[in-house]
Parts: C-alpha cells; sequence; structure tokens
C-alpha cells in the first residue's frame, strides 16, 4: 500500500499518511510526503491541501527504529520546509496522537484543527533527543516561550483543548476526522485564506531561569531536557532560519549520546518483553472478575489496581475487621487516584469492590491473586481452599515475592492453571510485574496474565521460578557487593551518595530505610541455613536492627529521619556500624559504582543463563520499573554492553583476587567475551 495518497475533490487535495501502526515518518513517508507536496504545487485543480493520517492517530513521530543508521534524503527537517514554504494553503487534520515528528509536519503546516481526544505532543527527550524538524523554532511562535519550553523540556502532551487554549491548534473539529479536515479547508477557502507560515512570526523573549534550575535539579545526568531549553531559547535569540541551524546543531549532537542509545534500547524493550514465542498465537482467557486474598498493603494494591482497570474484584480477608481495614486501604488509595486526577466521580461509582471473609464469594470470580504472608505452608492452604471454591478455567495466581510456585501449584488439583504475579509494592503505582512461570503453567495462563497486566497498565515480563525471581535475585547479590564494602571500611552514605551519582533513585542503604530493617533480618534468617561457610554476613545491618532501627517506620535506621522523611547522615547509626564493620579501608565513589554494577551484571548473566529470564532485555526493563535503574542508562545490560563485557569480566576477576567466593564470574559471562560477543546479541537471537 502507498505510505502516502493524494486525492483531489471538490478543490481539496486529501494528503493521508498510512504506514501502519502509527504512521511513522519512515523514509517512504517523507517521500511520500515530498512528492505530495511537488503534485500539489502544480495541480491546478487544488488551492488547499489537508494532510491527515490513517487508522487510529495522525503521525507517531520520526521512525525511531531508523535512528543511529545513516539517514537518508529527504529529512524530515526539509520535509516540513517545503509544507511551509508551499505557495497554497496547508492545513493539518490531527486525530489520535500527533508526537514528536508527527506534530512537526503539523507544525509545518500553516492551520491546525484536531479533534477531541487528540493528544499533542513533543515527547524526544524521553529518547534523548530533542524535536528536531523544526519543534524547538516552530512551537515557541504559536504558544510563546515558556510555554514551548515547559512542553518540550517535560515531553508531557496535551489535549486538544488544551492546546487550542495555547494557540498550539487553531480549531477544534468534530467527528471524524476527514470530514472535519475538509469542513474546516471550505472554511478557508470561503474567508480567501493563504497560506500562514509559522517561522515568520515573531517569538518574544522570557526568562527561563527558573525552568533550567528546576531541570539542572531534577537532571540526574540526562542532558536532553537542558539541551532542548537551550534550542528551544535559541528561538528567542536567533533569527528563524538560524534558529533551526542551531536546533540541527544540538539535535545531531544528542543523536550521537549514548543516553540517546540507552533510551531507544528500553522504548524498545518495554515493547518486546510481552513478545514471547510460546504465547504468540495463543488466546488468553477473559478475565472480568478478580479475587484478591489478603488485604495488607499488597492485597490492597492489587485490588485498587485491578478496580482502576475496570475489574469486578472480591477481596478475601479472615475475620470481619480485617475485612474492614482492606475497605478503608483501598478506599484511600481511590481517594488519591481521584485527587491526582486519574478517577474521576463516574468511573468510581461505577466500580464493583467487595470485602468478604468467606471463599465461597469466589465461586464466579475468573482469577484469584493470593496476596497473603509469606509462607508456604500458609500460601498452600489458600490454594487448597481457592482450589475446591474456584470454578473450572479459573486462573489461581500468587504474588509471592521468591517462594516456589511449582510447590504452591502443587496443593492444587489443577497446576496448569497457576502462576506467579509479582507486584511491586504500591502495587496500584508501580508498573512492573514479574509474570512467574511455574513447570505446569499452560502458555493460554500465561497469555491471559500478560493481557491482564496490559489491562492494568503494567509492564509484564516472564520469569522463571528461582528464589528472588528476576529482580530480587539480582538485587540481593548487588546488595551483598555493597554490604561486603561496609563491612572492609566504606559508609553507607558515600554508597548511597556514589549511586545516586551514577543516577539510581535511592542508595541501597536508603532503600532499606524505606522498606523496613527488618525485611533484610528476616531474609537473611530465612537464608542462614542455606548459608556459605565463607559468605559474610552483614553484621552491622543486625546491629542496627536489634538496637531497634528498623527505618523509617521507626523513624531511624541508618538515616535519622526525626526531622523529615528525607533523613539525615546519623551519627549513631556510623557508631553503630563502626563497631560491627571488618575493615578500614576506603573506596572511591568510581569503584563503589563499579563493584556494584559487576555485582548486578554478573549475577543478572546467570539469571539469563539458567532461563530466569528470557533475554537480557528482559531484565532491563525489570530493573527500569522495579529498581529505580536510571532509563537513560537503557538498563543494567544494555549498560554493560556499552562498557564492554572484557571490562566488567576483568573488574570481577580483579576484585576475585580478594574474595573469589563471591566474585565468581558467571559462564554466560566468560563466553560472551571469549566470543567478542555482547547481551544484545542474545536479544537479537531470540527475535529469530
Ligand atoms: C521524533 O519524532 C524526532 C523528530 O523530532 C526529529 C526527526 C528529525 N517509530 O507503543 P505501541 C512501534 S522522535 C518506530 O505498542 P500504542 C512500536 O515499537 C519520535 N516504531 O502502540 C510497536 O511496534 P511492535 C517521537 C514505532 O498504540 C508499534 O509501533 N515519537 C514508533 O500503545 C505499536 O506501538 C515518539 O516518541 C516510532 N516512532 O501507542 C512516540 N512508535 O508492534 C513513540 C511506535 O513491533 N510512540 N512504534 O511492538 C508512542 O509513544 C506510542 O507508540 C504511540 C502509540 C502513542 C504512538
Amino acid at each position: 500500500m502507498d505510505p502516502v495518497r493524494y486525492d483531489v475533490q471538490d478543490r481539496i487535495a486529501v494528503i493521508t499518511v498510512a504506514n501502519p501502526p502509527v504512521n511513522a515518518l519512515s523514509h517512504a513517508v517523507r517521500a511520500g510526503l515530498w512528492d505530495a507536496m511537488a503534485r500539489f504545487g502544480d495541480d491546478d485543480a487544488a488551492d488547499i491541501a489537508v494532510i491527515l493520517g490513517d487508522g487510529r492517530l495522525f503521525i507517531g513521530g520520526a521512525d525511531i527504529s531508523e535512528f543511529g543508521k545513516p539517514p537518508v534524503d529527504p529529512w524530515l527537517p526539509e520535509v516540513v520546509n517545503r509544507i511551509e514554504a508551499c505557495a497554497k494553503p496547508v492545513v493539518a487534520a490531527i486525530h489520535g496522537t500527533a508526537l514528536g515528528g508527527g506534530l512537526e509536519v503539523a507544525l509545518g503546516c500553516h492551520y491546525r484543527l484536531a479533534v477531541p481526544g487528540t493528544k499533542l505532543g513533543l515527547p524526544e527527550v524521553s529518547l534523548g533527543i530533542l524535536p528536531g524538524a523544526g519543534g524547538t523554532q516552530r512551537t515557541p511562535r504559536l504558544v510563546g516561550l515558556a510555554a514551548a519550553a515547559k512542553m518540550i523540556t517535560g515531553g508531557v502532551p496535551v489535549s486538544a483543548e488544551t492546546a487550542l487554549e495555547m494557540g498550539l491548534i487553531d480549531r477544534l473539529g468534530e467527528g471524524d476526522v476527514r470530514a472535519a479536515g475538509r469542513a474546516y479547508a471550505e472554511d478557508l477557502l470561503a474567508q480567501g485564506a493563504g497560506p500562514r507560515p509559522t517561522g515568520a512570526r515573531d517569538v518574544a523573549g522570557a526568562d527561563l531561569s527558573d525552568l533550567r534550575a528546576d531541570l539542572e535539579r531534577k537532571a540526574r545526568g540526562q542532558v536532553a531536557p537542558l539541551t532542548a531549553l537551550d534550542a528551544v531559547e535559541a528561538a528567542a535569540r536567533l533569527p528563524f532560519e538560524e534558529g533551526l541551524a542551531e536546533e540541527r546543531r544540538l539535535f545531531r549532537h544528542l543523536m550521537d549520546t549514548p543516553q540517546r542509545a540507552g533510551l531507544i534500547h528500553a522504548f524498545f524493550a518495554e515493547r518486546a518483553v510481552s513478545k514471547l514465542p510460546g504465547i504468540a498465537d495463543v488466546a488468553p482467557r477473559d478475565v472480568a472478575d478478580v479475587a484478591v486474598i489478603g488485604g495488607g498493603t499488597m492485597g490492597s494494591g492489587i485490588a485498587t489496581s485491578a478496580l482502576l482497570a475496570g475489574l469486578r474484584v472480591t477481596l478475601v480477608e479472615r475475620d470481619g475487621d480485617a475485612a474492614e481495614k482492606a475497605r478503608a486501604t483501598v478506599a484511600k488509595n481511590l481517594d488519591t487516584a481521584e485527587t491526582r486526577g486519574k478517577l474521576d466521580a463516574a468511573s468510581r461509582a461505577a466500580m464493583s469492590f467487595d470485602a468478604v471473609t468467606d471463599y465461597a464469594a469466589l465461586s464466579d470470580a475468573d482469577l484469584a491473586i493470593e496476596a497473603v504472608f509469606e509462607s508456604m505452608e500458609v500460601k498452600r492452604e489458600v490454594f487448597g481452599r481457592l482450589d475446591a471454591v474456584m470454578k473450572p478455567g479459573a486462573i489461581l495466581a500468587t504474588n509471592t515475592s521468591y517462594l516456589d510456585v511449582d510447590t504452591i501449584a502443587a496443593a492444587t488439583s489443577r497446576p496448569a492453571d497457576v502462576i506467579g504475579l509479582h507486584f511491586f509494592s504500591p502495587a496500584h503505582i508501580m508498573k512492573l510485574l514479574e509474570v512467574v512461570v511455574a513447570d505446569a503453567t499452560a502458555p493460554e495462563v500465561i497469555a491471559t496474565a500478560f493481557a491482564l497486566a496490559k489491562r492494568m497498565g503494567k509492564i509484564a515480563v516472564r520469569a522463571g521460578v528461582c528464589d528472588g525471581f528476576i529482580g530480587n535475585r539480582i538485587l540481593s547479590h548487588y546488595r551483598t557487593a555493597a554490604d561486603h564494602m561496609v563491612l572492609d571500611g566504606a559508609s553507607p552514605y558515600q554508597i548511597d551518595r556514589a549511586i545516586r551519582g551514577f543516577g539510581f533513585a535511592m542508595g541501597p542503604y536508603q532503600v532499606s530505610d524505606l522498606a523496613g530493617l527488618d525485611i533484610g533480618y528476616a531474609t537473611r534468617q530465612r537464608k542462614a541455613a542455606d548459608a556459605h561457610p565463607r559468605d559474610r554476613v552483614p553484621t552491622f545491618a543486625d546491629a542496627l536492627y536489634h538496637a531497634g532501627r528498623l527505618g523509617q517506620k521507626s523513624g531511624a535506621g541508618y538515616y535519622d529521619y526525626s526531622e523529615d522523611r528525607k533523613g539525615r547522615e546519623d551519627p549513631e547509626a556510623a557508631r553503630l556500624i563502626a563497631e560491627a564493620r571488618t575493615g578500614e579501608r576506603s573506596f572511591t565513589d568510581a569503584e563503589i559504582v563499579r563493584r556494584y554494577m559487576a555485582a548486578m551484571i554478573n549475577e543478572a548473566a546467570r539469571v539469563v543463563e539458567d532461563g530466569i529470564a528470557a533475554r537480557p532485555l528482559d531484565v532491563d526493563v525489570v530493573f527500569l520499573h522495579g529498581y529505580g535503574f536510571p532509563r537513560h542508562r537503557g538498563g543494567p545490560m544494555h549498560w554493560a554492553d556499552a562498557q564492554g563485557l572484557d571490562r566488567i569480566l576483568a573488574d570481577i576477576r580483579a576484585f576475585a583476587e580478594d574474595d573469589d567466593h563471591f566474585w565468581r564470574p558467571a559462564p554466560l559471562l566468560e563466553r560472551l567475551v571469549a566470543e567478542g560477543a555482547d547481551f544484545a546479541s542474545l536479544n537479537r537471537k531470540a527475535d529469530t
């Protein structure tokens, strides 16, 4: 099919971009638009043109899969300039979404109409670049410098209504976009309207120093938002042509950064995680009624998330009081969602939710998610009861974060219907969902879990059964590397600072304080039986725990929270740690990061080799969405490739000189280095 169609009726040329699924501006589309503009320019039968998108949206932007490859003529900026330079008027008729280069095409048009429900935005900074087809120069000319700077550096789309208010579009259309576009064109013809190039408009200066300071504070190492601000500022400083040249220079610079590669890897990895060979053609089961067992923080969060997705939810608790408490927690979660504009009153009124004490109420549920206490005995009992009451074909899921899903499944008469759905806390906010596939889990059940995750707005990643699955298993390993550094003399405050400096939202000891030091203590107790004599115990963590320093919830842990939840370094904690440590050496921030990351990559390589993660990219997505890994670094495996796996392996071998028990190179890492290959090659292999 022709990616750009041209037809004329009643003196109006309609130029339709048809490049499913998102009408991305691939080379064929750019060439098609170029030719269409040439044809329109010469077409005596047409006085005005309307550009629109076929299918569900206008244009989703430049073709991201072409990034990093040599550019092919015509480039998008030239196409947009050509539209703007047209001697006859051109209208953009927008529906669905106009993002990035898609919106830039519209900005090159002389008039813009959008139908209600449309989202318009310049999300380039989220891909590590900036609008490179005139967006930074034309947007300020339509909406003013300050509003343009906010829109471009934040990357968040606006609604059609807001776009109209801002001056980004000229008219709100009604109904079918093609009809609305034609009607607008007819009006313009009747008014005798001519071309109206955006680039010919003036732009007033504005003080952007507050925005710059804010971006600097939040950047955590990201370069694109600040560079995009430089480009927008150029719009006020330079004549239009020179502004375009400056935008191009800055765009090229960002295109060459590792951050751009990291963010684009993240974009495609997020879409690849749900593409699994075993479920490609498997139809999911219908899920409308969900049961949640347990109404603690996790169970209530899961129930909230399911309700927000429009599912009917029945929550089961042990007794009336606990059920009442769960009801209150869910109500509070929904209140917050309403306050934040994520839920409207009508949708809330339509929700179906009950908290009960009798399992018999679950006989119609399509899927149950158990979120009770982490004890195999308790979970097996719950699964036995679920097995007895739930209808045939219903799915029985556990939210365990480390227990063996095969053993849980064996407590039922239908292990093929049992799966792990590992949500992250708070479950109605965190996007990650590990879908833990047990030996007997049926493909249809896996497909249903992925479909459910999508409906709930989660990013689902397939994981195999092992202690900690993908994320917590890797976390446990690099946490241990951090603990070793503290035992050897590093301060946990320095480690947190170094890790934040890398771009993580929080350091490991801040995370401990947030989760509660009792959690780590319980994990160590649980694993004590399997401990190796050469394992090193973080005695300082035990000392803090025994001193009643449980973290934020008790007002003190590694940090002192007596003044606020941000926490301050605490001399008492430092004293307890100093008493428990076994070494006195110092570490540079760079060495801290190298050890932390080497431990992460090494265990991640084992997780991939063991088949716990299907591909390296699955590990990346888990860390981006569940562990605060800096998105602009693409995820741990992408980052490792960028560093060079030989360098990581050399670090591990060097660290092993002091501790060859902890630092044992993963065989997969050794093999990849020997072959001169990288983790990305395993992602590609899984593709074919
Ligand atoms: C840009 O425009 C730069 C310019 O300023 C300068 C140029 C000089 N390219 O997300 P979905 C694929 S930067 C290529 O599941 P949805 C996607 O991988 C660009 N492919 O759909 C997936 O493929 P598959 C600025 C793309 O309905 C399929 O399309 N634009 C692109 O949930 C469906 O995607 C953006 O950043 C693309 N641009 O959401 C917008 N976009 O089926 C990025 C999507 O093989 N895109 N694909 O997995 C989006 O935000 C969403 O895709 C969108 C639709 C909202 C459009």
